[in-house]
């Protein structure tokens, strides 16, 4: 039998869809055919996306709140739900990077961090897996995760703690939530080209060049080489993986990587 990879009458939520992986991830599966939801909470950045989606001919339905609070979170899935209809799909994208050495970190902007990046998929996990529960349809929900969910870096403390708690999130939603139908794994990007790394990205930056030679594949990812996993752990074609995190990271992890100069 043919793999089902369609999401035609399906409603997929994206949070922090308004720009980078998370905007390249909710094309992809408007394109597939999915109703497209998008949340953001600057309304500035907003605005633009509804246009670059709009020009990319994609109709999308925008919502803006903070994933952080719950209160926000409730009230505006309920909007959803009675405005564009119930949620099938959540990617929980949205998510914040501090780049600090651990000795100079404050203990608030750690705090932060983790409740954007860990306590907001939980949230928001918790209230769209209950719609999806009372309507006996099952569900998919994908976490954005990191190499940082595996690996450690320096000055980014707080963010590896929160991807690698967002990892094991993955793994025990999945163990909870499995006899509902609902599948919940995780994406775990490598080193993208997006706004979020242009501090790091730029040429001649000893980074540039280190993720580089770092990544077998000898180049940074585009936001494009997240579409395909997005819409299969989106679809019908994967109704059986529980609770795993797929890595796109041109190899990184695969490897232990090669001698300077090499
Ligand atoms: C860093 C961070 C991020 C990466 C990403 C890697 O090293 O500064 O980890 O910038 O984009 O999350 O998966
Ligand atoms: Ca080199």
């Amino acid at each position: 039998m043919k793999p089902n990879f369609d999401l035609k009458g399906k409603t997929a939520l994206v949070t922090g869809a308004t720009h980078g992986l998370g905007m390249a991830m909710a094309k992809a599966l408007a394109l597939s055919g999915a109703n497209l939801v998008i949340n953001g909470h600057t309304p500035s950045k907003m605005e633009a996306a509804f246009e670059n989606y709009t020009n990319a001919g994609i109709r999308v339905h925008p919502y803006l709140f903070n994933v952080s609070d719950e209160i926000a979170v409730n009230n505006s899935i309920s909007k959803i739900e009675s405005e564009v209809g119930p949620i099938d799909i959540l990617v929980n994208n949205a998510g914040l990077i501090q780049r600090t050495p651990a000795l100079e970190m404050n203990p608030s902007d750690f705090r932060k961090i983790i409740d954007i990046d860990l306590v907001s998929p939980f949230i928001v996990s918790q209230r769209v897996a209950k719609s999806m529960i009372s309507r006996k349809k099952g569900g998919k929900i994908i976490n954005i995760c990191s190499m940082m969910s595996e690996l450690g870096r320096d000055t980014v403390s707080a963010y590896a703690a929160a991807k690698g708690g967002l990892k094991m999130l993955t793994r025990n939603l999945a163990t909870e939530w499995a006899k509902y139908n609902i599948q919940v794994n995780g994406i775990g990007p490598g080193y993208f080209a997006t706004d979020q790394t242009a501090p790091i990205r730029v040429n001649g930056h000893p980074f540039n060049d280190f993720i580089i030679d770092r990544t077998p594949a000898g180049r940074w990812g585009n936001p494009e080489d997240l579409g395909g996993v997005a819409v299969f752990l989106a679809s019908e074609a994967s109704n059986f993986i529980n609770g795993q995190v797929i890595y796109v990271d041109g190899g990184i992890l695969a490897t232990i990587g090669k001698p300077h100069g090499e």
